[in-house]
């Protein structure tokens, strides 16, 4: 087989969670170019509505489902749903998330709750929908939305990094606990990308932009296109031998102390 073959996704099915517009909609749409069914779900119907349409103006039928990934009930639902009428789901990526930038002490419990809930609660909550079925397929790959905050704290975001930290274990121990069933469980860490949960920190002027850029060794902003062909490669055969990894595509955040004064 050619090596690149290896990195097809032919005839799989994608089940992409909150994949309306941003990063999710980002990895649905290689995942579409690889040869993937697309498979995606958002809160409300209005945004599954818009999310069609979106991807039908790039040429990709996607099904969608309004689903909130923390209710799971509803998870169940939506699984059972798309093994009716798509079929078993072999790639999953939990990319549903929410931020709330607030200092610690002024946060409230339910808001921290909330944070937790849909970034860290929901990842375990969908993938215990769809594993059993990737286990009677005998394969499955999981893809988890970690962040920069997986591995670095900064101020006001406490409940979005214990998520992303507490989700960058949970994909190291869906690695562990069902490895041997041929599922494989990775992470991908994303740096500071432009979609519309970053907005506040890009306006004009916000000193964190320019604070971003000079802790970025690529001096710039990630873009939604720097995570597909990451994506790709975790949900296909060519990482089959790659499980437990959080893969950072952070133009080298993680690496750099930042740019020197003078
Ligand atoms: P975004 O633009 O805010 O999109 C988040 C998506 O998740 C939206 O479609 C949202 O739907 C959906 N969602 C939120 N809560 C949900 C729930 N309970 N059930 C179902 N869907 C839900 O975020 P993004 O920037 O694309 O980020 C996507 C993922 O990447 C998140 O996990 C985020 O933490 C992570 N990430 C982002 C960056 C970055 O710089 N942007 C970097 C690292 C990691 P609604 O519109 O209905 O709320
Ligand atoms: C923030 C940002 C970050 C990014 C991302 C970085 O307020 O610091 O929103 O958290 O979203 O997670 O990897």
């Amino acid at each position: 087989m050619n090596i690149l073959d290896t990195f097809s996704l032919k005839g799989k099915i994608a089940l992409i969670t909150g994949a309306s517009y941003g990063i999710g909609f980002a990895i649905a749409k290689s995942y579409a170019e690889a040869g993937a069914i697309i498979c995606f779900n958002d809160i409300k119907q209005e945004l599954v509505d818009k999310g069609i349409a979106a991807y039908r103006e790039e040429g990709i039928k996607a099904y969608g489902y309004v689903c909130d990934v923390t209710k799971e009930e509803d998870v169940k639902k939506m699984t059972a749903q798309i093994e009716t009428e798509v079929g078993v789901i072999d790639i999953l990526v939990n990319n549903a998330g929410i931020i709330k930038r607030t200092p610690m002490l002024e946060m409230s419990p339910e808001d921290f709750r909330a944070v937790i809930d849909v970034d860290l609660n929901a990842p375990f909550i969908v993938s215990k929908a769809v594993i059993p079925g990737m286990i009677k397929k005998g394969h499955g790959k999981i893809i988890n939305i970690c962040s920069m905050m997986s591995e670095l704290g900064r101020e006001t975001v406490s409940a979005y990094a214990a998520a992303k930290g507490g989700l960058k274990m949970l994909t190291k121990n869906i690695a562990s606990e069902y490895g041997e069933f041929n599922i494989q469980c990775n992470g991908i860490g994303p740096g500071y990308i432009e979609t519309p949960q970053t907005a506040p920190l890009r306006v004009k002027g916000n000193p964190f932009n320019d604070f971003i850029i000079s802790k970025t060794p690529a001096a710039r902003w990630g873009r939604t296109e720097d995570l597909m062909g990451p994506a790709v490669f975790l949900a296909s055969e060519a990482s089959d031998f790659v499980n437990g990894h959080i893969l950072y595509v952070d133009g080298g955040i993680l690496a750099y102390i930042g740019k020197q004064p003078g």
